[in-house]
Parts: structure tokens; sequence; C-alpha cells
């Protein structure tokens, strides 16, 4: 999150120095120092005293080549050319000219369909630097009272920060490296994607911490772990599920935990699914108090959070008398049982190929070395029952009694930061506008995020009503996402389409305006918490701008603010004055944005870390406790236990396709840079050898990965690392794009999540 200063403010860059910051290119936030000379950046390096300052990465160190690349767009450009026509013949236009362009543009399709006809985007900020700026984009998009923002979520962070909730009221926290006895590493790779937690981990392990590692290819953190569990893609949940089997069928949990913190106790009435209330039983009582079944008394009374007295049962069927005639209810507890038998491990091998003795192996070494930790990202949630996945992982650590606890995932205290993206100043009937919000009303749409599926939708059949106008501050979605082609067609057909970037890519090339964007380097970014410890969390740091915007080029926040005066939205952005704005944001830490300017490397906060702050605040979910059975999502027609189930092997297509992220670029964006571009000249698809043996290829050939959809190009590269019958792809690639071949129409009901980790394929020779 940052405002920019304008060159008035916070001081000019000076023209020779060593300036502390960090990197904002990526979710790693490594604490840097950039060296200035003359005037122009020669060089990034490590601050060995900053909590995220171990190491820089090929990208970080290729941060001169981003800032002067050719590439960059230096001034605003405006079409000429027909969409679709070979050459857009873009003019450069001034940026008075391109705010008044947009301006009228935006308000006349506002006034002609509404405001939420106009869509906002925005790249991932865990994989760029637009955080510096993503709170001002949502509150742009909510003054001008547009409820749709076009963004990576379903496909990223949405199921370890939000899908999580469902389960423990919060996202998944950190581990705690510091005290954890074991460390389960489930679909993330922070060897190649966030080194500053890696290295935490490897100070894990230095320490004694046990390691699992979940993923289909042993690589990074994987080639260390005590058990690696190398899953076929796409089979995470009955894993997760055949893991707590175990630990239910050995009584490896922490029964505790279960009966005072859980809605584990609560009784679920047969028939409709529903919990249990007073309301049910007495005339009067209260639909919000749910009723568990006393073993002592023999009765069903009101379940208290935290109650390690009473002998809540957990197993069993008893009947109820309600006030329409006794009914059978069953604990909570008992139906997750079910649930997890249902994945004994030899079944689970059978789905997902690793074996019954290292599943019963991992579960015991999860309950040997507590307490446990674990991690995942986005190699469970690209499925099309991702929802699912992060309901059994969350399931399954609940159960280890390790929440918020030393040496589980704790929830560390980070400087108190305002928030400033206003999804309140939008109106409850704007609101209810989400483009999605009806079909995953508990998924990324409740924050206003929407899918490529909705875009396109509403922009080529104006289902359910006409998007006429899109606004992004970044992002690539032609490469990031399936449906290409709609997306594509969708671009082309828009009345306006702004799109504000470093560089042109084939998503901005259907742009009518393309506004030059500032590089981090150019402009201060904050950052509040590096959340990779207590430590780091506790971090609160200004990045200083240590050089000029080159040529025409802004920063998003000032193309923002800029733009919300000229839309007549000055009330709700400090009538123009980001510096006030940053002002705003700050206030509740009581530090200031001149204490940040005078420490460049950050300031401590001293913020304090409660443990398990679910004994005083209860968990942020309907029942207060951790809901091991989901009534929210029973609401919404998805069922409130993980259920799995898989298609059928087709033999056309026999292979799982996946894919990762490596080192040397983020998603769609540093191919340009030739140190980075030289290290991995084109797009790579791994295969275990006996794969490719079979199908007569060797390592170095270039394939075809084909799928229904069609075929995107590839170098083969053996990984004898991999589990066989998976085929793991790189995105981000054009032509070669692998999200061409991806089947959009297949996704996860809850959250919208494609299934850009569980397709099936095959390669052959090209
Ligand atoms: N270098 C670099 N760093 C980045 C980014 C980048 O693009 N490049 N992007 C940033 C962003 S936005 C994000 S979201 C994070 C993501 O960070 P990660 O989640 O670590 O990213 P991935 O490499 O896509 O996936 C992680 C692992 O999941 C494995 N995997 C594939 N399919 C499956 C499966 O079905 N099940 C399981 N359990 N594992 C599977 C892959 O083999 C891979 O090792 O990285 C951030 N950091
Ligand atoms: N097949 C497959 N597809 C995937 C994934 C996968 O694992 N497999 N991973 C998914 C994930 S986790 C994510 S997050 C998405 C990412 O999807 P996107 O958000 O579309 O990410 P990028 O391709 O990195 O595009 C970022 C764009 O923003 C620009 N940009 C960078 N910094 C800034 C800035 O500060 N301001 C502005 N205005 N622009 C900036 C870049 O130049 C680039 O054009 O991709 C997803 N797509
Ligand atoms: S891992 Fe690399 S790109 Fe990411 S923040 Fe660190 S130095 Fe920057
Ligand atoms: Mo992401």
């Amino acid at each position: 999150m940052t405002v920019d200063t304008d060159r008035d403010r916070g001081g000019s860059p000076a023209q020779s120095a060593r300036v502390q910051g960090y990197c904002p290119l990526c979710i790693s936030r490594c604490g840097i120092i950039s060296r200035v000379e003359d005037g122009r950046l020669v060089g990034v390096e490590t601050d060995p005293g900053h909590p995220t300052g171990g190491a820089v990465c090929v990208k970080g160190r290729a941060a001169p080549e981003l800032v002067y690349a050719p590439e960059r767009l230096l001034t605003p450009l405006r079409r000429t050319r027909p969409k679709g026509a070979a050459e857009p013949g873009w003019e450069p236009i001034s940026w008075e000219e391109a705010l008044d362009r947009i301006t009228q543009g935006l308000r006349i399709v506002a006034a002609n369909h509404g405001a939420e006809a106009v869509t906002f985007g925005v790249a991932t900020p865990s994989g760029t630097a637009v955080a510096d700026a993503f709170p001002w984009v949502h509150r742009l998009a909510n003054a001008f009272g547009s409820p749709n923002i076009l963004f990576a979520t379903e496909n990223c962070n949405w199921h370890r920060d939000f899908g999580a909730a469902l389960t423990l009221g919060s996202g998944i926290g950190m581990p705690d490296f510091d005290h954890t006895g074991c460390l389960v590493m489930w679909g993330v790779n922070p060897a190649a994607t966030w080194p500053a937690m890696a290295q935490r981990a490897l100070g894990a392990l230095r320490r004694g911490a046990r390691l699992i590692a979940v993923d289909p290819r042993r690589t990074g953190l994987a080639t260390r772990a005590d058990h690696w569990l190398g899953l076929r893609p796409g089979t995470d949940g009955p894993l997760a599920l055949a893991l707590a089997g175990v630990l239910l069928a050995e009584g490896w949990y922490d029964r505790d935990f279960v009966r005072r913190w859980t809605n584990g106790p609560l009784l679920v009435r047969s028939g409709d699914g529903r919990l249990l209330t007073e309301a049910d039983v007495e005339a009067g009582g209260a639909a919000g108090r749910f009723l568990a079944w006393n073993t002592g008394t023999g009765r069903a009374e009101a379940h208290r959070r935290g109650d390690g007295a009473t002998a809540w049962a957990l197993a069993g069927q008893y009947t109820v008398d309600t006030l329409t005639g006794p009914l059978a209810c069953r604990p909570a507890f008992d139906l997750v049982n079910d649930q997890c038998r249902f994945w004994p491990p030899e079944r689970a091998e059978a789905v997902t190929g690793v074996p019954a003795a290292t599943i019963r192996d991992t579960a015991r070494l999860i309950h040997e070395s507590r307490p446990v930790s674990w991690y995942t990202w986005t190699g469970t949630c690209q499925h099309a029952d991702a929802t699912q996945v992060s309901r059994a992982l969350a399931i399954l650590f609940a159960l280890t009694g390790c929440w918020d606890d030393r040496g589980g995932n704790v929830l560390f205290a980070k400087p108190p930061v305002r928030d400033v993206a206003g999804r309140d100043l939008l109106p409850t009937e704007q609101r209810r506008k989400t483009l999605g919000l009806d079909e995953r009303p508990l998924g990324p749409p409740a924050r206003g995020w929407i899918t490529s599926r909705d875009l396109v939708r509403a922009v080529l059949d104006g289902s359910p009503y006409p998007v006429r106008a899109l606004v992004s501050f970044g992002g690539n979605p032609l490469l990031t996402k399936p449906h290409v082609q709609r997306h594509k067609e969708a671009l082309a057909a828009l009345d306006l389409y702004v799109h504000a970037d470093m560089v042109m890519t084939p998503t901005a090339l259907f742009a009518d305006i393309v506004l030059p964007v500032a590089s981090p380097w150019e402009r201060e970014g904050l950052q509040a918490g590096f959340m990779v410890g207590r430590d780091a969390d506790s971090l609160i740091q200004l990045r200083p701008r240590v050089l000029e915007p080159l040529g025409n080029s802004r920063p998003d926040t000032r193309i923002i603010f800029d733009l919300a005066v000229r839309l007549g939205l000055s009330e709700h952005f400090f009538d123009g004055d980001s510096e006030a704005g940053l002002a705003h944001v700050l206030a509740p830490t009581g530090i200031t944005a001149g204490q940040l300017r005078a420490n460049p490397g950050g300031i401590r906060t001293g913020v304090e870390t409660r443990l398990r702050k679910y004994e005083a605040d209860g968990f942020a979910t309907p029942t207060g406790l951790a809901e091991l059975y989901s009534e929210s999502l029973l609401k919404t027609n998805q069922p409130p236990l993980p259920v799995f189930a898989f298609p059928p092997d087709d033999p056309a297509y026999p292979l799982r396709l996946t894919s990762a992220k490596w080192p040397q670029f983020c998603h769609s964006q540093h191919r340009h840079l030739p140190s980075l571009r030289g290290r991995m000249p084109e797009p790579l698809v791994e295969l275990a050898p006996a794969d490719a043996l079979a199908r007569g290829i060797a390592e170095g050939d270039l394939v075809v990965i084909a799928t229904p959809l069609g075929e995107a190009g590839a170098r083969v590269k053996l990984n004898d690392g991999l589990a066989q019958g998976v085929a793991c792809a790189q995105y981000g690639w054009w032509p070669e794009n692998l999200n061409a071949v991806i089947d959009g129409e297949t996704f996860d009901p809850a959250s919208g999540s494609n299934i850009l980790k569980s397709s099936r394929c095959d390669i052959r020779r090209a």
C-alpha cells in the first residue's frame, strides 16, 4: 500500500547513494539496498539487518534492467486505429488529454448503463508492485460506484486468506517457524516463490523441525522433506481427509480443543443438515444458540464456547424432542469422522498415487512432532474443488489443536494501518450487482472480485447486465486466466478500455488508452508487516523513491488520485492530496510519514502478538467456533463437509496437466529483461522420464501440450522428482499460451477457481 509523493515532498532522490528499502516485485518483499550512481540505479543488494534481508533473487538483481528497459512505456498513448487492425496506431498524448478522455468516457458509460458498467482491474499484489496502490484502486472503484474488480484472487490468495475463514474465521496465518516441531508445505514452493519464507523454513529445519512436503514435484524444500507426498495434481482433498482419518482413528487429535473450540459437538439435524438450535426445541428460543448433547445429563443443551468441563458428545445419534416432534441428530464431529472414514489410506492411494503406508507414516509424524504448522498456496487453489480442499486442510490442521498457538500457525500482530479500500462507500444496491455474487455468494464476489468469465459474459452477452468499460492497473489476463479467446473479443468490444502498465503487453494491446506507470524504484511504497515471523510482521517501512519517474511515467496512486478528482470524487480522495491519504492510512499506527522517511530501513513497532486469541475473542464465524461443519456453505447449496469426486480418466488425454512458477519470472512479466530471459528463453514442460520415454520424447525436445481446447508448444525438461503421469508446464508465455488450452468452463462453484493445476492433456513431439 503506498502513496507516492510529489517531487517537492519527501525530497528529491540523491544523485549517488545507497538507499535502504525493500524489493516490491513479489510477495517476499525482500529487504534491499538500492545503489544509485550519477542519478542511475546500478544495482540492488541485500540489507542484512532487515527481517527479509537474507537474499536478493535474480529478479531483484535485474532491477536496473527493469527500470531502464527500452520497452518501458514513457508517455500516455491513444489508439487511432480500430481494434483488430494489424497496428493500433498508437499516438502519444499528454496526461491532460489522456485523463480528460478517460473521465469523459467513464461519465458517458456510467450515464448510459450505470456505474456498474465500468469494471476496474488490478494486477496481483503478490507477484507485482501494484501492492503500492492496491487499496486505492479499490477505493476508486467503490467511490465511483462500481462493484466490479477484475483480479486474480480466485486462482491466487482467496482460499488461503478468505476460503480458510469459512472454517477458521481468518486466513491461515503463518507457521511459527521459530518454535514449530513439524512444517507441512502443501502445494507451495517458497524456494522459488517466497525466498524470505524459505529461509525461515530452513532455519526451522536447522533447529531440528521435521518437514512434510505435498507436491507432485520434489523440488525446493521438498528435496529435504522427511516425507515427500508426490500426489497426482488435483487430488489434495482425498489426501487431506485420509490423513485426518488416520489422526482420528488413532486418537491422535486434540479432543479438548475439538470439544471446546470447534463446532464438532454441535448437533446436526437429520434431514436438512442444519445445526440444531434452541429455537428448534423451545418456543421463543434463540436461533443463534446452538445445542450439543450433554452425556452427563442425557439432554441437548446450549453449547458454551470454551467449556471443557461438560462431557459434550462427539459421537453417536441422539433423539431430541423438537417443537415439531422427535428428531434424530448427530454431533457434527461424528459426520466429520464419517467423511474421513470414506477415504481410508488405501482408497486415497488409488486416487492420489501416494502409498497408503506413506500416508500413515505422515500422520504419525504429524502427531509425534507437534506442534505442527502448515502453509499452502496455489498448489491447492487452482482446482474445481479448491474450496472443499481448503476446508479439508483447515479441518486436518484444526484437529491437531495447534491453531494460533506456539509452534503452530499464528496470526502475528501487524502494524495497524487503516484500510482505505472503502467497500462501505458502495451503496447496498450497487454491492448486490457484483458480477457472480448470486452464483458464489461466499466467494470473491462478496468482496467485489470478479472472474474473466463474469466479465466476458457481461461484455459480450450483456448478462446479467452490460459492462462497457474497463480501467485496469496492470494485470495480463489474456495470459494468466482461461477464456482467452472470449476475453480478447470482450476487450475489443468495450467502449473504453484504459490500461496502466510499465510495458505494452498482449492484453494492453487491446486498450483505447495506455498509461505509463513509474517503476517501483520511482515511487514510494508502504509495507505494514513482512509476514514471515513475529519480528518481521511488526516492521513498517516506507520504501523510498530512489529515482525520478522516467519520461512521463507516473505512479499508479498519482493516476488514481488525479482521476478521482476529475471524476468528482475528491471528498473520498483527500482533495487529491495523496500525502493526506498516506497520513490517514498511517494514523492508527501513531507513526508519521516523516518518521518513516527518516528511517528508510523501517520502524519496528513492537506490536504484541497474543497467542490463542480465540480463547478471548472466539473465531470470526457464525458460531464463534472453528467450523469443522460449515452450515454457511450448506446455506449456499454447497456441501457442509468436504466431498470429492473425480471425472473418469480420458484415454485421449492421459496426463494430468499442472503448472508452477520459476524464480526467473513473475507470471507473464519480465520476459523482456535479458538477464532473466537468458536463463529461461522459452517455456518448459516437465515430464517424468518414464512418461517421456513412453512417448519417444527426450530432454530438450520441442513438444506440444494437447488438450481438447488446442495445443501449446513447449520444450521438455525431464524431472525424475516428478510424479508419474503428470505434465508440469509454464504459463505466462506468448504466443505459446498455456491458458489458451485450459477449459475456463470447469471451475470451483464456491470460489470460481479455474483448473489451472488440474487439467488433462497429452504430450507429443512437435
Ligand atoms: N518467482 C516467482 N515468485 C512468485 C510469483 C511468480 O510468478 N514468480 N508469484 C507470486 C504469486 S502471485 C503467488 S500466488 C505465489 C505462489 O506461490 P506458489 O504457490 O509456491 O506457486 P506455484 O509454483 O504456482 O505452486 C506451488 C507448488 O504447487 C505444486 N503443485 C502443482 N499442482 C499441485 C497440486 O495439484 N497439488 C499440490 N499439493 N501441489 C501442486 C507445484 O509443483 C509447485 O511446486 O508466488 C508469488 N511469488
Ligand atoms: N496456468 C496458470 N496460470 C496462472 C497461474 C498458474 O499457476 N498457472 N497463477 C495464477 C496466479 S497465482 C496469479 S496471481 C495470476 C497473476 O495474473 P496477473 O495479475 O495478470 O499477473 P501478471 O501476468 O504478472 O501481470 C501483471 C501485469 O501488471 C504489470 N505491472 C507490474 N507492476 C505494476 C505496477 O506497479 N503497476 C501497474 N499498473 N502495473 C504493473 C506488469 O507489467 C504486467 O503487465 O496468474 C494466474 N495464472
Ligand atoms: S524474491 Fe526476488 S523479486 Fe521477490 S521480493 Fe525478493 S528480490 Fe524481489
Ligand atoms: Mo498469485
